[in-house]
């Protein structure tokens, strides 16, 4: 383990990750709790499609009928982001390269979390909603434009560097690269456009992490997808 991977263990750990492992956030969890190494993570298994999230004892923890959603002892969080920064917060070593805390670093790590919120995750959610919920069989026109306005922006970004957000590896990877990869199976990634994408998934791929973390779950939903298709 390294420096940075280090982890706080305390006493009163007690984790439980609601979660469906074909669901990018989620994924996105997985792969820093490989990352930083949590131990006795307790996993509820919460199919949306059997809407296990409408339930009541579900919505008693989480309004928002989202997944992921954590549980730490008494404390209730839910959202991807906020799940990956806290626990990077609370179980990392107190300066982790995934989620510095020097200011400017920690700020263009949180701009990526918040372009995948509001434009990687939308652009998914958009095209694989009505798919999954049996409304659609196929993209739309403008699903397909803003997914491909999501890949033009983060190759942008990828320009010149490894890495989404300075040097190193962090968050910021972590959380779009659940994301683009999932992406990918919906409106697979031309590598002659988008070289600088594709380059930075393989470098993704390569960690252990991600092929604990994303990889399984990203096959789940390339299965769910091809079997929801052909309906
Ligand atoms: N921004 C949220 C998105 C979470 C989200 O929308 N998750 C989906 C599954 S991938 C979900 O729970 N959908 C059910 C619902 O919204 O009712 C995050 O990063 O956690």
């Amino acid at each position: 383990m390294t420096d940075n991977d280090r982890l706080i263990i305390t006493k009163s750990m007690v984790l439980t990750l609601y979660k469906m492992d074909a669901s990018p956030p989620v994924r996105a969890v997985y792969m820093v709790i490989e990352k930083l190494k949590i131990p006795n993570v307790n996993y509820v298994e919460t199919d949306l499609l059997a809407d296990d999230h409408l339930k009541d004892n579900f919505l008693k923890i989480n309004p928002q009928h989202t997944i992921p959603h954590l549980t730490d002892g008494n404390f209730n969080l839910w959202d991807s982001h906020a799940i990956i920064t806290y626990l990077v917060n609370k179980y990392g070593k107190s300066n982790s390269s995934l989620y510095p805390t020097d200011p400017e670093k920690r700020a263009l790590i949180d701009a990526k979390l918040h372009f995948d919120s509001g434009i990687l995750y939308p652009a998914l959610r958009e095209n694989d909603e009505p798919i999954f919920f049996g409304t659609a069989t196929s993209l739309k026109p403008e699903g397909v434009a803003k997914i491909k306005s999501a890949y033009d922006f983060t190759e942008k970004f990828l320009t010149g560097v490894q890495w989404l957000a300075g040097d190193e590896l962090t968050l910021a990877d972590i959380s779009c690269v659940a994301t683009v990869s999932t992406l990918n199976e919906l409106l697979p990634i031309d590598e002659k456009t988008y070289p600088n994408i594709i380059a930075w998934i393989k470098r993704c791929s390569e960690f252990e992490f991600y092929r604990k973390g994303n990889q399984p779950g990203l096959l789940d939903f390339r299965r769910l997808l091809k079997e929801f298709l052909a309906r």
